[in-house]
């Protein structure tokens, strides 16, 4: 049996977010897997380093219950994030290069020495240097933000531009921190870092193993978004976002109108 066409897939994929134009789900119709779509993830990527973007390291999805039910799948999923879809903190983006984007609160990690494939984390402040507040804009390329899971793997697990606040010390716990969401001064979302799988610092153990069965080792430097705690909201333009996580701090984010 012929399997699913890879590089087509993601070509489709990827015109789809050159362009901000929605595309329908493709997974059944192209019979895509967990593995096959993780394979398309990966020639999405490919795609971008061939025209020049950085990989810069990953973010886990769907590692809260709120974001599971927002979006009807209920499986950790990890994606790639690169250079290019960083935004400065403060910065702007431009609602129109992007289909129907989402803002969701996050926790970043920058990640220190790891253990080699098999091994254990060990201690947590071995493998992270520093967290900080996030903002992620999520962007399904499919219509009405709607998909299977192969279909949302494969699509980079919706990713399309973050925005890290300011690194601190990994603080003595982070596993109940007050997260909010708030869009032109008035909050949007509130939740806690407990909704990050019970604590933030499990999602770094998911992403290895995860990653890991891929072969995608996490290095030295990279940033990690551990998911969002929160349902994401619509992004609309001119909107003032931040996001505010107990004893880190703010990320900020502008959209252009
Ligand atoms: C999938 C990506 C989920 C998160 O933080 O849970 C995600 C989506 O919701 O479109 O980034
Ligand atoms: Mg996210």
């Amino acid at each position: 049996m012929i399997g699913p066409d890879i590089a087509g897939i993601a070509e489709k994929l990827g015109v789809a977010a050159d362009t901000a134009t929605a595309i329908p789900q493709l997974a059944a119709e192209t019979g895509l897997d967990v593995d096959t779509a993780y394979a398309v993830q990966t020639a999405l990527l490919e795609r971008r380093l061939d025209r020049g973007e950085r990989l810069v390291g990953l973010k886990m999805g769907l590692t809260s219950k709120a974001k599971m039910a927002q979006v009807g799948v209920d499986e950790v999923i990890w994606g790639r994030l690169t250079d290019v879809m960083r935004v400065p903190d403060g910065g702007n983006v431009d609602v129109a290069a992007f289909i129907h984007p989402r803002v969701e609160p996050e926790v970043a990690f920058l990640l220190d020495r790891l253990p080699e494939p098999g091994e254990p984390v060990g201690a947590f402040t071995d493998a992270v240097r520093a967290v900080a507040p996030a903002i992620e804009l999520i962007d399904s390329r499919y219509a009405n933000f709607t998909f299977s899971l192969p279909d949302v793997i494969a699509d980079n697990t919706s990713a399309a531009a973050f925005v890290v606040g300011p690194w601190s010390p990994v603080p003595e716990g982070l596993d109940n921190l007050g997260v909010l969401l708030e869009i032109d001064g008035r909050v949007a979302q509130v939740g806690s870092t407990a909704a990050i799988l019970g604590d933030p610092r499990r999602a770094l153990d998911e992403g290895l193993r995860l990653a890991g069965r891929h072969g995608v080792r996490l290095r030295e430097g990279w940033l990690f978004l551990a998911g969002a705690a929160t349902a994401a909201v619509p992004l609309r333009p001119g909107a003032h976002v931040r996001a505010v996580v107990e004893k880190l701090g703010t990320a900020t984010l502008r959209a252009s109108s």
